[in-house]
């Protein structure tokens, strides 16, 4: 069958992986490429072979002949480059995080929708391969009904040297890495329906907080701390290990460093290797979140055969955003936040 052809807008740091990505995908092909900064523009179509090459996206879209465009900007001009792709009607995907406020998320959501067109956000760590086995496990019942939940990511990795923009930001780790938590805990504990939030900053060297700890009330009951810092400094650094404690009625999971997924119930103990694959293209530690990047724009192109909606839809993300204003929101005001109060 023919392929989807796509468009690529923002050929940074991260552009590289989703450049990867499409040209593993089943039924995908990158066709254009935008960005601001030859040089950038210059380098990614050398290395992928792409010969329409803009430094300008309206006059991408004028000239038009791709099927879905795929944002991977940084944050503030998420909303506008949403907004005419809506414009011209033309699906899309928009690199997390969703928006600058949920009010734009909100409008980015209606403008597709209005458009009638999908908008998948790329929250991918839902997608690496070791969370996925963990909800696998979970959905096997194997531990019974859950009531408790950690997901956690503490590391001492120079995440600035790749991405410096991060150190600059009034907001920095639960906007940046929280988020990508936050939608685990969603994604295997059901939707929340409260936060209460502690920021710190640790590293004198950045503008933002760097550690964070939240609780969360789940619709379902369960109660889960998400726990995230890039001020703790291990034997072994775990980076970009995300790691699991559940605890459920007849059993626990726990997936530790190093990619073990232990289950315990009366049925016995298990403990497996979950490593993510390292793709020819990925290099270690970035190959869980490499992978993670390929199946989510595997998932874009099923979908859009299928016409169903991406499981990280705008409209599914839109709660995940929210823990993240809301957590910000509580950490101000010492005090529980209710998703409702962000939401709406
Ligand atoms: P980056 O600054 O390296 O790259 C962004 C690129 O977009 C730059 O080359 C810039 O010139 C270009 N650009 C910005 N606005 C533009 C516009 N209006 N038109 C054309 N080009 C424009 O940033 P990055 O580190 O690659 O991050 C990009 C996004 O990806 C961020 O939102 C970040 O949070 C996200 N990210 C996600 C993951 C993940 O695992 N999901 C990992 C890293 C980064
Ligand atoms: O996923 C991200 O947005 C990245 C990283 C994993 C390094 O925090 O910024």
């Amino acid at each position: 069958m023919t392929n989807f052809k796509g468009a690529l807008i923002g050929c940074g740091f991260f552009a590289v992986n989703q450049m990867h990505g499409w040209r593993d995908a089943d039924g995908a092909e990158i066709v254009a490429i935008c960005d601001r900064d030859p040089e950038r523009l210059k380098l990614v179509g050398n290395q992928f072979g792409i010969e329409r090459r803009y430094d300008n996206a309206e006059e991408m879209f004028a000239d038009g002949g791709f099927d879905f465009v795929d944002i991977a900007t940084t944050v503030g001009s998420h909303r506008v480059l949403v907004e005419l792709a809506a414009s011209h009607r033309v699906p899309v995907i928009c690199q997390k995080p969703f928006a600058p406020t949920m009010d734009d998320a909100k409008a980015m959501v209606a403008a597709c929708e209005a458009a009638g067109v999908p908008l998948m956000i790329h929250e991918n760590f839902r997608w690496q391969s070791p969370v996925l086995a963990a909800k696998a496990a979970l959905d096997s019942g194997a531990i019974g009904e859950v009531f408790w939940g950690r997901v956690s990511f503490r590391s001492g990795y120079d995440v600035f040297a790749g991405q410096p923009y991060l150190a600059t930001g009034k907001r920095f780790i639960v906007e940046d890495l929280g988020i990508h938590a936050l939608d685990i805990a969603r994604f295997l504990f059901g939707d929340a329906t409260a936060i209460t939030a502690r920021t710190k900053r640790v590293n004198p060297k950045i503008a933002g907080e760097d550690v964070a700890t939240m609780l969360l009330d789940h619709t379902g009951g369960v109660t889960s701390v998400v726990d995230c810092s890039y001020a703790t400094t291990l034997p072994v650094e775990p980076f970009p290990e995300i790691l699991l404690e559940v605890d459920g009625s007849r059993g626990t999971l726990r997936l530790s460093q190093s990619y073990r997924m232990t289950v315990h119930s009366p049925d016995g103990t298990e403990t497996s290797d979950v490593s993510p694959r390292l793709l020819p293209w990925a290099s270690q530690p970035w190959h869980n979140i490499q992978e993670s990047v390929a199946l989510i724009q595997q998932h874009w192109i099923d979908c859009l055969k299928a016409g169903r909606e991406p499981d990280t839809s705008g409209a599914d993300n839109l709660k995940t955003f929210a823990l993240v204003e809301a957590a910000y929101r509580s950490a101000a005001e010492v005090r529980t936040v209710p998703l409702s109060e962000v939401l709406g």
